[in-house]
């Protein structure tokens, strides 16, 4: 019993809120899912909490730590590790039911000092390297969906890049990284990862040779990743036939760090272009039956590594810096079948109301009401004005909790000061006595700021 209370409490602490997205968003991670890929998200570890942890839990059911299981970050002295980023990431998706995207294990970039500027021999430095492909992924087994492995192995022109394993180690760190990762988890779906691979040109030809090779000597490779660093207007037009010509050597394909960025500001226009761009994207994966996901690159605005490498760019994620989504939000969620009312960015705000009239005491002249207004809408009520027209002759004598009076059959109710707001989905009630003679039928009708209520009575 003890056991179990505290693994609530933990789940409680890690499952993200109620998201504050409109009521009416359509929730990706449930769009993509009916149409068998992720829709994933890097984060950040130490911002999964408020608003960026709900919307996080609600919207993705993938996500990729963008920083904290480098390896920098996990072993920055040799031999001594730091898993706190990593663990929190890989339990928060435990606990949101989330895919995780182990990311990345071999890379040129972000290594330790101690890696970096050390002088190892050949042999040292290939223990090293599948040292530490064992020891984390090891140390996640079981518990990482997708692994990127190799990370960025290529120049512009497609030849290999020259990094401290390869001028080295030459081609062959791939496939020890590869075969390294395979023994510590043989259910993680193993992937090589770069950018500017999108489309077909040099770069995306060289990853196809690359993968050709490690597929010809029997290297356990599963997966293509594509990163999709993208720039508004420039998405490549070859983006889904390149895709399909990798799933066609045999892997798996993926989007795995998409943003489109744009010149600065942002505007309507630009806006709307790159709704088109993110569902064009996520459109071509679905058109590639061996397209497992699409995983954003932050997914908030204010979690974008771009206004920082890319002075005067940004605004490249579908949700801008305040949590609230974007056009390309809704481009997403169209290209995997939504068809709410997204079309030009944020759906057109609602209105609606629904009232409950109930009559709680009735005397021989004289009764006493209680009415309840409820905001049905998707934008808020500020203020409002209740009316609705006696059927038999009744006459508000005294009102709490609003001013109400009468002009012939037709009562009005204006809000007191303090439920004169009514967020959507919330109510405001007040209550009164009223006089009657001969009938007492309760109102069939009422509007809420002239638009009629669903009426309910009790
Ligand atoms: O998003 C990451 C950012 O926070 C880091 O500062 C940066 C360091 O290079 O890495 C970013 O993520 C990169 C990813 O790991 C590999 N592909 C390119 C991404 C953007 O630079």
């Amino acid at each position: 019993m003890a056991a179990v209370s505290a693994l609530t409490a933990a789940t409680v602490a890690l499952v993200g809120l109620a998201a504050p997205a409109h009521a009416a968003d359509p929730v990706l991670r449930d769009l993509a899912a009916a149409k068998g890929i992720y829709y994933g998200t890097a984060v950040t570890s130490s911002k999964l909490s408020g608003t960026y942890g709900a919307v996080t839990g609600a919207q993705f059911d993938s996500i990729t730590p963008a920083n904290e299981m480098k390896w920098g970050t996990v072993e920055p002295n040799r031999g001594s590790f730091n898993w706190a980023g990593a663990d929190r990431v890989v339990d928060f998706a435990e606990a949101n039911g989330q895919q995780v995207r182990g990311h990345t294990l071999v890379w040129h970039s972000q290594m330790p000092n101690w890696l970096a500027n050390g002088s190892f021999s050949n042999t040292e430095l290939r223990t090293i390297m599948t040292d530490h492909v064992t020891t984390e992924v090891t140390r996640y087994k079981g518990r990482i969906d997708h692994w990127d492995v190799v990370n960025e192995p290529l120049n512009e022109d497609g030849t290999m890049r020259g990094s401290k394993f390869y001028n080295q180690l030459g081609e062959s760190y791939i496939a020890d990284a590869f075969r390294a990762a395979r023994a510590a988890d043989p259910a993680a779906k193993l992937y090589i990862n770069d950018y500017n691979t999108d489309g077909t040109g040099p770069k995306s030809n060289g990853m196809y040779s690359l993968v050709q090779r490690l597929k010809a000597q029997g290297v356990p490779i599963d997966g293509v990743g594509f990163q999709g660093h993208l720039i508004l207007g420039q998405v490549p037009a070859t983006l889904q036939a390149n895709l399909q010509r990798f799933a066609d050597l045999g892997v798996e394909v993926a989007i795995t760090e998409l943003d489109i960025r744009m010149t600065l500001p942002a505007t309507d226009a630009k806006l709307a272009q790159q709704k088109t761009e993110f569902k064009a994207v996520t459109n071509a994966c679905l058109a590639v039956a061996r397209c497992e996901g699409v995983t954003v690159w932050g997914f908030t605005d204010s979690d974008s590594w771009i206004p920082d490498v890319f002075p005067g760019e940004g605004a490249a994620t579908p949700y801008d810096a305040g949590f609230q989504p974007k056009p390309a939000y809704y481009g997403i969620a169209e290209a995997l079948g939504w068809t709410g009312d997204g079309g030009g960015g944020d759906p057109t705000p609602t209105t609606g109301c629904a009232v409950t009239y109930a009559v709680q005491s009735q005397w021989n002249t004289g009764f006493t009401a209680n009415v309840t207004v409820r905001n049905t809408g998707t934008s808020p009520v500020n203020g409002w004005t209740l009316r609705w027209t006696w059927p038999s002759g009744q006459s508000v004598t005294q009102a709490w909790n609003a001013t109400v009076t009468q002009s012939g059959a037709q009562a009005t109710a204006v809000n007191a000061a303090h439920n004169a707001a009514i967020a959507p989905g919330g109510s405001a009630t007040f209550g009164f006595n009223g006089a009657w003679s001969g009938g007492n039928t309760a109102p069939g009708a009422f509007t809420l700021n002239g638009a009629a209520c669903a009426v309910a009575l009790s």
